[in-house]
């Protein structure tokens, strides 16, 4: 059992300027995690062992982001129960719209919870893993409700010119 409770996992060293925004998060709310490079086809062996032992690790949710034919999240919400956030990548071929779609439609039985495509969704990503570790965590809930707060007090009422 490790104190780490969210795992952020990408397919490649390329998803990590996208990835780290879920990192950047993490990091702000004071939650503890750890990044992988797993790929569901370059390193399938990885994506298994990593699926296999989560639950007995005591990861609390996995957040996974890939490109293209983006079968990472899926695969993970296929080997284990903790719960999966997806983050599509976006990709210069087809904008992230493959990703999307790879990660999106999931059978019956399997879930897996899709974020936007890109940095906005990577980062609503680490806000969904730590909303979800708030349910059971005060001080975090405390925070995230600050965050929040904070966010909204930063938007202006009234649009300026450039
Ligand atoms: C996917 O292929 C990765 O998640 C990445 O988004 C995409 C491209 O990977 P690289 O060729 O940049 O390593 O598996």
């Amino acid at each position: 059992m490790t104190d780490i409770r969210v795992g952020i996992i990408m397919g490649s060293q390329s998803d990590w300027p996208t990835m780290r925004e879920a990192a950047q998060i993490l990091d702000d709310l004071g939650v503890s995690y750890e990044t992988r490079i797993v790929s569901a086809h370059r390193t399938p062996d990885r994506l298994w062992e990593y699926g296999r032992e989560a639950v007995a690790r005591g990861l609390q949710v996995i957040i996974a982001g890939a490109g293209g034919a983006a079968h990472l999240p899926g695969m993970m919400a296929s080997k284990t129960r903790v719960p999966v956030v997806g983050v599509p990548v976006q990709t210069k071929a087809l904008s992230g719209v493959d990703s999307l779609y790879s990660i999106l439609q999931m059978p019956r039985g399997y879930p897996v919870a899709t974020m936007a495509i890109g940095a906005a969704g990577a980062a609503n990503a680490g806000l969904m893993a730590a909303g979800i570790l708030a349910l059971h965590d005060d001080a975090l809930a405390e925070r995230l409700d600050t965050w929040r707060a904070e966010l909204s007090a930063s938007i202006p009422e009234v649009p300026v010119d450039d």
